[in-house]
């Protein structure tokens, strides 16, 4: 999964694709270097606390829709590649939906109770990632005894709440949301424990791409983040990941590529 964010304000390309032009012609460049699908977001969620100070201001839907369409609008009509739209409003899932996109990514895990009939009405693919609180006070709530045990039970709690929406289980794809209300030793024990949560029966979602943990163990900074990037691709495409969600992809394909070619060898 290629992240487009046609964003100002994106912790690691904010600015970048805000224009439609630019975003378009990313776009192009991941589905030319072998993305699967495509996720479109047009609100940051860059979460407060020490590495991003205030955080993302949150953005009406207006707002979210005028960034979003144009560029939906305008990959739907040049490519039947799959779409999902990365938002946290129902309204937003709404229109996107309508304008042609496959998937709604909800970092909120429905957050919105609108979200979750949209997604029912659509019967179509939903992500559901764990965080915590809000934008702005997600880093309070980093708190855990046991990472593992709490987040696999949040996104049971999640899953059961899609399902009483009326969304089939089937829809649904989990992530475990690495660097949303979590710290770097969080982040790490979950990746670690991918197992723990695939045992929850639906396929994982990971987004590790440029995350501060990498940052905070390299000191590098968010676009010189790419070799702890992938190797945090490589363990969780090792360990029952479905979907990878990347900011490089040129570099996640060609490193999942030789990964799996010694993976799938013959012996000779
Ligand atoms: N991470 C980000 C945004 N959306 N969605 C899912 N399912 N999982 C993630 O880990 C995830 C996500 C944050 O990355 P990015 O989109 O690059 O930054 P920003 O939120 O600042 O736009």
């Amino acid at each position: 999964m290629g992240v487009l964010n046609v964003t100002p304000d994106s912790f690691s390309d904010g600015g970048r694709f805000l224009d439609p032009e630019p975003a378009l012609m990313h776009a192009r460049e991941m589905l030319a270097a072998g993305a699967d699908l495509l996720d479109l977001g047009a609100e940051s969620t860059r979460p407060a606390g020490k590495t991003y100070g205030a955080g993302a201001a949150s953005v009406p839907a207006e707002d979210e829709l005028a960034r979003l369409l144009p560029v939906l609008d305008a990959l739907r009509a040049e490519t039947d590649v799959v779409l999902s739209v990365d938002t946290r409003k129902g309204a937003v899932a709404r229109a996107a939906l309508a304008a042609g996109a496959d998937v709604v990514n909800d970092v909120s895990a429905l957050g919105d109770p609108e979200l979750a009939e949209v997604a029912a009405a659509a019967g179509c693919p939903v992500v559901l990632m764990h965080s915590r609180g809000d934008l702005a006070d997600m880093h309070l709530h980093a708190r855990y005894d046991d990472v593992v045990a709490e987040v696999c039970a949040e996104l049971s709690a999640a899953l059961a709440r899609a399902e009483a929406a009326g969304v089939d289980r089937a829809q649904v794809v989990l992530d475990p949301g690495i660097g949303f209300a979590k710290t770097r030793v969080h982040n790490l024990a979950l990746l670690r424990r991918l197992d723990a949560l695939a045992t929850l029966g639906r396929p994982l979602l990971v987004g590790a791409s440029r995350k501060s943990f990498i940052g905070e163990l390299t000191g590098a900074p968010p676009a010189e983040r790419l070799p702890g990037s992938l190797a945090a691709v490589g363990w969780a495409a090792r360990h029952g990941t479905s979907v990878v969600r990347v900011h490089d992809v040129e570099a996640t394909v060609q490193f999942l590529a030789v990964d799996r070619a010694i993976a799938a060898a013959e012996h000779a």
